[in-house]
C-alpha cells in the first residue's frame, strides 16, 4: 500500500459510501479496502485500525478517522474544497455544519430498523419500536422535503458536500419508505443521483 494515499476502509451501500463520494467528487488519489459486511468488520487487523468495528474508516498519513462527518469536513478543510464547504465567517456555514449533523440524525433510523430486520429474530422484534422508528422516519423526511422546496440543494443553488452526507442518508432510507410521499426531496435525490460521481459510489440498484 502506497503510504501517501489516502486509504478508505469500506463496506458497499454502508455509511463509507458518504466518503467514497466525496473522494470521487474531488478526484482524490486514495485506495479502498473493502470489507463484507457484517462479518468482515470482524477481523482483527481491521480491529487494529477500528476497535468499534464500523466503516468508514480513512487513514491519511498518521491520521486514522472514523466518523463520516469529521472525515467530510477534514476532506474539505485539507483539500481545501471552499466549493463544497463553506469557510468559518461565510454565512452558509452554520446551515452547512447543520446539515452534515443532520445527516446522522436520518441514518441512526433506517439504521435501526435494519438493525431490526438483520440482528432480531421476527417474533422477538418490538412492533411497538418499529412504529415508533418509522413515524420518526417520515416526520424526518417531511422536514427535510419542507426545506427544500424552491432550492436545487440543501445550500440553495450549489451542490456541496452537506448534500453527499444527507443524500446517503436518504439512500439508506429508501429501503424503509418511498420518496412518492416527498415530492422535493425526491426531485432533489434525482438531482443527485446523476451525477458521475454518485453513480461511481453506490451500489448499481439506486434510481435513474
Ligand atoms: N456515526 C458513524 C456511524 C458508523 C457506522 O455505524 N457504520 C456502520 C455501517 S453503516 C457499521 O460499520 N456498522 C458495523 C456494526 O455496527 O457492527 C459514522 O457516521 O461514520
Amino acid at each position: 500500500m502506497n503510504p501517501d494515499k489516502l486509504v478508505l476502509h469500506h463496506c458497499l451501500g454502508s455509511r463509507s459510501t458518504r466518503v467514497l463520494w466525496l473522494l470521487n467528487e474531488i478526484e482524490a488519489d486514495f485506495e479502498v479496502v473493502e470489507h463484507d459486511f457484517p462479518r468482515g468488520l470482524r477481523d482483527p487487523e481491521f480491529r487494529a485500525v477500528s476497535p468499534l468495528g464500523r466503516v468508514p474508516v480513512l487513514v491519511d498519513g498518521d491520521q486514522v478517522l472514523c466518523e463520516s462527518g469529521a472525515i467530510i469536513q477534514y476532506l474539505c478543510e485539507t483539500r481545501q474544497r471552499w466549493d463544497l464547504m463553506p469557510q468559518m465567517g461565510e454565512a452558509l456555514k452554520p446551515a452547512w455544519l447543520q446539515w452534515l449533523h443532520f445527516a446522522e440524525t436520518l441514518a441512526t433510523l433506517p439504521a435501526a430498523l435494519f438493525q431490526n430486520e438483520v440482528s432480531i429474530p421476527e417474533a422477538e422484534r418490538s412492533q411497538a419500536m418499529l412504529e415508533l422508528d418509522r413515524r420518526r422516519l417520515g416526520k424526518a423526511l417531511n422536514y427535510l422535503d419542507e426545506q427544500l422546496k424552491g432550492r436545487s440543494y440543501l445550500l440553495g443553488e450549489s451542490f456541496s458536500a452537506a448534500d453527499i452526507a444527507v443524500g446517503y442518508s436518504v439512500f439508506f432510507s429508501t429501503r424503509f419508505a418511498s420518496l412518492e410521499d416527498y415530492p422535493d426531496l425526491a426531485e432533489w435525490y434525482l438531482r443527485l443521483s446523476q451525477r458521475p460521481a454518485f453513480r461511481q459510489s453506490f451500489p448499481a440498484e439506486v434510481p435513474d
